[in-house]
């Protein structure tokens, strides 16, 4: 067994694992990342795509945020459509702010480049992990790595960054955790193709046929989401029926036809709500989509790992400067108020735009008019442009 020691184990790459590697730097703490997927892997896992100004500014403080400023999309508003009509939300007119769109991967790529350049560690390829001790004062993972080699790492601290399916929250015995999920009858069905945009701005389309969504990754790459079933078998999906869903559940009053291309990644994935409280267990601290799940709608998932880790490097920074432990105690309390309100606005946002197939008429009325209230009333598309370009941090 090869034995090493580092201040942090961080366990898993994905952006909240990489993240809190680079907040851990700035603030001189040593951190080691492993994670079970290879390089290429994470880096070309098709995910997210809107950043919050706060996200973004994380990624310039740390320094890694140049090709994210000349490449990402600055967008100031989105479009909802319902009943064949647009209605812009500006969010810039309404709350002064605005968000990037930048692909996950993108984030992860830049993220990887620079912590393996500034001579960072991640163990890519590991497999066996489990972590031990978590209440004493030298928690360990173990692992083997990617050559076979079984290693313990020692550290101070373990940081449970390893997704929805990782080994970190099982880890915490019985009894410990409580749990606050929903699931929702659909899924989402999302694709990326070498297309034109059909418009500058993202667009939420509630439909009878289903709920369909325009983002885009680049003016040469276009990202389509359309509410499936959560089993929907993608071979049951030929290009054809996706452009003419896409057309029929996006059209409006001013429908551009859509511009189509080649489709080059195709996916589905489910919806669910999912909260763990607390995100916190003797010195394994959790963070990013091992402690909450959000259904997509919002586009907070990405937004919430970057907003835990930025809370938890703050935490650990004050624990090394010999400052005590006040905000590491105070974590998942922090953490989970804002977790909390992405959570509300996330289920809000997915309940309006969305069909229920067990929706009686008269619900079917409410949820228009909520859209019809949202988008008519200032008040109400105030509301919906504070949260989704994100909440301010609170310390
Ligand atoms: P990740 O990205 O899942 O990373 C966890 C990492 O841990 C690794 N791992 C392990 N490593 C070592 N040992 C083990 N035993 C391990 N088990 C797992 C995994 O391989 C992985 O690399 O979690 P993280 O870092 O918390 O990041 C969370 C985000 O990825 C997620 O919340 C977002 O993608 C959610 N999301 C969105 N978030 C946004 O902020 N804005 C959006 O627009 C947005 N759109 C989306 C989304 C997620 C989607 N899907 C596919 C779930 C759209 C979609 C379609
Ligand atoms: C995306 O571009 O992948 C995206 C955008 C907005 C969402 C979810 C995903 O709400």
């Amino acid at each position: 067994m090869a034995i090493a020691r580092t201040q942090v184990g961080i366990v898993g790459a994905g952006p909240a694992g990489l993240l809190l590697w680079h907040l851990l730097r700035q603030r001189g703490i040593e951190a080691v990342v492993i994670e079970a997927r290879s390089r290429r892997y994470v880096e070309e896992r098709v995910r997210a795509g809107v950043l919050e100004q706060g996200t973004v500014d994380l990624l310039n403080e740390i320094g890694v945020g140049a090709r994210m400023r000349r490449e990402g999309l600055q967008h100031d508003g989105i479009l909802l459509r319902f009943a064949g009509a647009s209605h812009h939300i500006d969010f810039r007119q309404l709350v002064g702010r605005s968000v990037t769109v930048y692909g996950q991967q993108e984030v992860v790529k830049d993220l990887i480049g620079a912590c393996l350049e500034a001579g960072g560690q991640i163990d890519f390829e590991v497999t066996e992990v489990s972590v031990a001790e978590l209440t004493g004062e030298r928690p360990r993972v173990f692992y083997r790595d990617a050559s076979g080699t079984a290693r313990e790492l020692q550290c101070d601290f373990i940081a449970g960054c390893d997704g929805f399916h990782g080994v970190c929250r099982p880890a915490i015995p019985p009894g410990v955790l409580k749990v606050y999920e929903r699931d929702y009858p659909f899924a989402w069905l999302g694709i990326l193709a070498h297309a034109s945009p059909v418009a500058e701005e993202l667009i939420y389309s509630h439909h009878s046929a289903g709920f369909a969504l325009f983002s885009m990754r680049s003016p040469q790459v276009v990202r389509y989401y359309l509410q499936c079933r959560p089993d929907e078998n993608l071979e049951e999906w030929p290009d054809t029926r996706i452009w003419e869903e896409l057309q029929r559940r996006l059209e409006g009053e001013d429908p551009p036809p859509l511009a189509r291309g080649e489709i080059f990644q195709r996916g589905v994935t489910p919806m669910r709500s999912f909260v763990t409280e607390p995100m916190q267990y003797g010195r394994l601290f959790l963070a990013g989509d091992a402690a909450h799940i959000v259904p997509p709608t919002g586009a907070k998932g990405m937004n919430l790992a970057a907003a835990d880790v930025r809370a938890l490097s703050m935490a650990l920074g004050e624990f090394y400067a010999r400052a005590g432990t006040r905000r590491l105690d105070r974590y998942s309390q922090l953490c989970l108020r804002r977790v909390w309100k992405a959570q509300r606005f996330s289920w809000w946002m997915t309940s309006m735009l969305h069909r229920f197939a067990q929706h009686t008429p008269f619900e079917q009325r409410v949820q228009q008019a909520e859209l019809d209230y949202v988008c008519a009333s200032t008040l109400g598309s105030k509301s919906l442009a504070e949260n989704y370009v994100g909440l301010p941090f609170e310390d």
